[in-house]
């Protein structure tokens, strides 16, 4: 991910002096056994959130905003963005066979949906309002509420990697205004959503999209520049409190009547940066990643204050107001799907390597299959004192015989999580059904439910294995009858 560009090795052995020598805490293992042994997610009650998350882009079909344009373009070496040269012109459909998410979602017994709207679909233009969208919306939200055998309680998602072109003709995230237009899009989302939605979710992996945006170029805009993706994800941060403010002030209806009108939280990409050896520099490597990665954003979330810091590249630190004094949090969202060992790089080419061994199961998009992780930045980032929502966790199978057994060793990390005193509030499996996977097109399926996009024309929902998996879940903590 940030095997981009010219982190070189005087950088590196400069940000030595300042890292410090790394803490050595003896690191979970898991076996076959205790995880098959395992009862998931026992002494749970119907309260925790159980669920599946979804995007707006990756499933409505329909849309236009900057990834439209992307998916069309090419690399100059003639590659298209997208593999295949595939495209979200239709995706799922769900913007018109939503109800048969619906029914997918009654029959796993979940209890919360992670869903987004998408800003260029309300807002087409700068300050307008599609009134024919919002009662879509109203009425797939109202469907949730209205479900059997129990309700789903909506969790709304402001911001998934795509912007309407309005925004981006002014320069989309590092537009000064970007920050405010999005909070007033929030704004606006509290008022027409807010009697139906308690649960909100500002952005989805700011980190995500700094990194493959800004300083990768597998995603729009195509730039590689470090300045440029520090200064994308502290207007991300900036955005976050704007827009949780926002919704605090317009969504004041609590529509569950639990006592809370608004529980806002964000979704923060983590990955599991390991060193491929004991070497100084493996570890170094690391722990910058690490930091860069992973910690940047619950530090500015937790502070108030944006620290971003790539050796020789990048010194980005500065006060955020918006992040100040109102609690931007309610709960932290963490999305999980795997680790990097990494070797450090003595050129000017990239920072690192991923080292793949072999011997571990790897997902179909070749991800490390990692569930020990899990447990470990959930208990890491239990410290900042949130609770903690697994608001994406999933595996790229396109067979599905993966999955059940995916979920099984990631529901175990979060129990033994929770027995190490983590408030780990729900868990959300990505995702509800095939979608369109960005860059890798429709290589990676990621449903619980397959969709056969080349050959079905109906785009049917068909249960895969893990389904079962997913309603003994359910069962377990009593939101399916035994
Ligand atoms: C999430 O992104 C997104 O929120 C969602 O839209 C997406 O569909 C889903 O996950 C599945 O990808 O460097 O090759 O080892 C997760 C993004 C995926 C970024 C794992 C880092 C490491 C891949 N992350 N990735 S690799």
């Amino acid at each position: 991910m940030i095997a981009s560009r010219s982190h070189g090795w005087v950088a590196i052995v400069a940000f030595a002096a300042l890292a410090g020598a790394a803490g050595c805490r003896p690191r979970p293992s898991y076996s076959q056994a205790e995880i098959d042994r395992h009862v998931m997610l026992q002494g749970l009650g119907p309260g925790f959130l159980l669920g599946v998350a979804t995007s707006a882009y990756q499933i409505e079909g329909g849309n236009h905003n900057d990834w439209t344009d992307w998916e069309r373009g090419r690399y100059p070496d003639g590659r298209p963005h997208v593999a295949d040269g595939a495209t979200a012109t239709r995706a799922a459909d769900s913007w018109n066979l939503w109800r048969q998410d619906v029914t997918a979602l009654e029959e796993l017994g979940a209890n919360v949906y992670r869903l987004g709207i998408e800003w260029s679909r309300l807002e087409p233009a700068e300050g307008a309002w599609d009134e024919a969208a919002v009662a879509r919306y109203r009425e797939m939200l109202a469907a949730l509420r209205a479900a059997r055998p129990h309700a789903i309680a909506p969790m709304v998602n402001l911001y998934h990697f795509t912007l309407p072109g309005w925004v981006v003709a002014r320069g989309g995230w590092e537009w000064p205004g970007a920050p405010a237009a999005f909070a007033s899009f929030a704004g606006r989302a509290g008022e027409a959503f807010g009697d139906q939605v308690d649960l909100w979710c500002t952005l989805n992996e700011p980190n995500v999209y700094a990194t493959k945006g800004y300083l990768s170029a597998d995603w729009p805009p195509g730039v590689r520049d470090p300045k440029r993706a520090a200064r994308v994800l502290a207007q991300l941060l900036t955005a976050h409190g704007l827009a949780a403010a926002a919704l605090r002030a317009h969504d004041r209806v609590d529509a569950d009547g639990d006592g809370a009108a608004t529980r806002v939280g964000l979704a923060h990409n983590v990955i599991v940066f390991d060193p491929a050896s004991r070497g100084p520099l493996d570890g170094l490597v690391a722990r910058i990643a690490d930091r860069f990665y992973n910690q940047a954003i619950p530090d500015a979330l937790s502070t108030g204050r944006i620290r971003i810091e790539l050796p020789m590249e990048v010194t980005l630190d500065e006060e955020a107001p918006s992040l100040k004094g109102q609690g931007s949090l309610d709960w932290l969202g963490l999305n999980y799907y795997t680790r990097h060992v990494v070797r450090a790089h003595l050129d000017r080419a990239a920072p690192y390597e991923i080292v793949v061994d072999p011997a571990r199961p790897h997902n179909d998009l070749g991800w490390e299959i990692y569930p020990e992780g899990l447990e470990r930045v959930l208990e890491r980032f239990a410290r900042f004192g949130w609770p903690i929502l697994v608001t994406e966790s999933g595996v790229a199978d396109r067979t599905g015989a993966i999955r059940p057994g995916f979920i099984r060793s990631h529901i175990y990390a979060v129990d033994r999580a929770r027995a190490a005193g983590v408030d780990v509030i729900g868990y959300m499996h990505w995702s509800l059904i095939d979608n369109f996977e960005w860059s890798h097109g429709y290589e990676g399926r990621f449903g619980l439910y397959a969709i056969d996009f080349a050959g079905d024309p109906r785009l049917a929902r068909r249960p895969t294995p893990a389904v079962a998996t997913f309603q003994e879940l359910a069962r377990n903590i009593g939101l399916l009858a035994k």
